[in-house]
């Protein structure tokens, strides 16, 4: 199973962290995004959106991380990451969502224009991460994971630009419950980090 990848990407470590957690073996491929390797015409036959991750399992390629934890975890993670029960579904695709949208659109964002110079809207991503954060706090007050009552794919697609906020120039101290939670991701059997993850300096 293959892994169209980029090491500093929070997408493609969504795959990674899951896969390490899951005891999922991956071949990584590097995608050199710089060198425009991804719009390239090999890529583009995997991935018209011209985006990484990629998934390749035999002759299924599948494209978005969130899509591709939930294949993983169906087919190869059991019940554990992914529960059967349609209710506890639905609360892990409400955290998948926000990955894909509020998470990209706030901390994701931030960290492009902060610590990659993207041309964005600076502030309004840190305002946006902000209030995601908050609510996240909120939340993990009352719950010791984000759905389920267990570790799941949700926190493989949450953590990892939540980790990485702070490059992003978010401040991540009025958020306790949400360190809380990043150290209870870190103390999982088999987790593995990226660059920056676990704070200045790592
Ligand atoms: N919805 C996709 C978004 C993936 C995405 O934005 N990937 C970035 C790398 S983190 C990318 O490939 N960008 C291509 C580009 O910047 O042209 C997912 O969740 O996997």
């Amino acid at each position: 199973m293959t892994l169209y990848d980029l090491d500093g990407s929070g997408n493609c470590y969504k795959v990674r962290l899951f896969a390490a957690l899951a005891d999922i073996e991956l071949e990584l491929v590097a995608v050199d995004l710089r060198a425009g390797e991804h719009k390239g015409e090999a890529m583009r036959s995997l991935n018209p959106w011209c985006e990484v991750p990629i998934l390749k399992d035999g002759n299924l390629v599948l494209r978005d991380a969130q899509a591709i934890l939930v294949y993983l975890a169906g087919r190869y993670g059991g019940e554990a990451w992914w529960p059967g029960e349609a209710h506890l579904q639905g609360e892990v695709m409400q955290w998948l969502s926000v990955a894909a949208n509020e998470i990209q659109h706030g901390p994701a964002a931030a960290r492009l224009g902060k610590k990659f110079a993207a041309d964005l809207d600076l502030n309004l991503a840190q305002a946006r991460s902000k209030r995601i954060l908050g609510l996240m706090d909120a939340h993990l007050a009352k719950h010791q994971w984000l759905a389920a009552g267990r570790p799941s794919i949700a926190e493989c697609a949450v953590f990892p630009y939540i980790g990485l906020a702070w490059e992003g120039g978010l401040e991540m101290g009025p958020y306790q419950n949400v360190q809380a939670w990043m150290q209870r991701i870190r103390a999982l059997q088999g987790f593995k980090a990226m660059p920056g993850i676990n704070g200045p300096g790592s």
